[in-house]
């Protein structure tokens, strides 16, 4: 038995939890414990959504830190991203949909810079620079945005951002209420 499957499972916040509107603090060398702790916790809660990403502020904890696992092939690619920026951005663009843990069942048309180069510290506290494209290019950024208190439906016009949150609440209503 490992040692994540001791602790409770962590709940994903939905929108519109202002947690998730917070800029997420630095991670600290102290922070050491906490973060060897909840790494495997949010893993957990990633491939039991599914996702492809998951950032610390959707469970509630307000770090700069995200897990992503793309499964190329179906095999695991599990990548630890510690105080992650984006240090280079192509000026070419590309569109792609999008979810979000945090506003389950919606989807939009995102358009973000189409590479990045994602600087970061490891789990072993080495920094590494990721150069990425297509859905992982994508995917970084998302989770970066989380660390920011930013969601996808914030790259959309008002209007389309409120039908979705709009669609989201009623969603959620109709849910609660059985
Ligand atoms: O941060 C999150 O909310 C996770 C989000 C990441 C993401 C998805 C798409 C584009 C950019 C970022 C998700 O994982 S939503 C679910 C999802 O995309 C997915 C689920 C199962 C299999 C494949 C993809
Ligand atoms: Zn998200």
């Amino acid at each position: 038995m490992s040692a994540s499957s001791l602790a409770a499972p962590l709940t994903i916040l939905i929108a519109p939890d202002p947690r998730l509107k917070a800029r997420a603090r630095p991670v600290r060398p102290e922070d050491g414990a906490e973060v060897a702790a909840l790494v495997p916790r949010l893993f957990d809660a990633m491939y039991a959504a599914p996702g492809i990403g998951l950032a610390a502020p959707q469970v509630g904890v307000g770090l700069r830190l995200c897990v992503v696992d793309l499964q190329p092939d179906d095999k695991p690619a599990p990548l630890v991203l510690i105080n992650p920026s984006v240090v280079a951005a192509s000026a070419e663009t590309a569109t792609r949909e999008e979810g979000c843990l945090s506003l389950p069942n919606q989807y939009a048309d995102v358009t973000r810079p189409a590479r990045v180069t994602v600087r970061f510290t490891n789990l072993e506290g080495k920094t590494q620079d990721l150069s990425a494209d297509g859905l992982l290019a994508a995917c970084l950024q998302h989770e970066i945005d989380h660390l920011d208190g930013i969601l996808f439906v914030d790259h959309l016009s008002a209007l389309k951002r409120n039908m979705i949150l709009r669609r989201l609440a009623k969603e959620q209503r109709q849910k609660a209420a059985g």
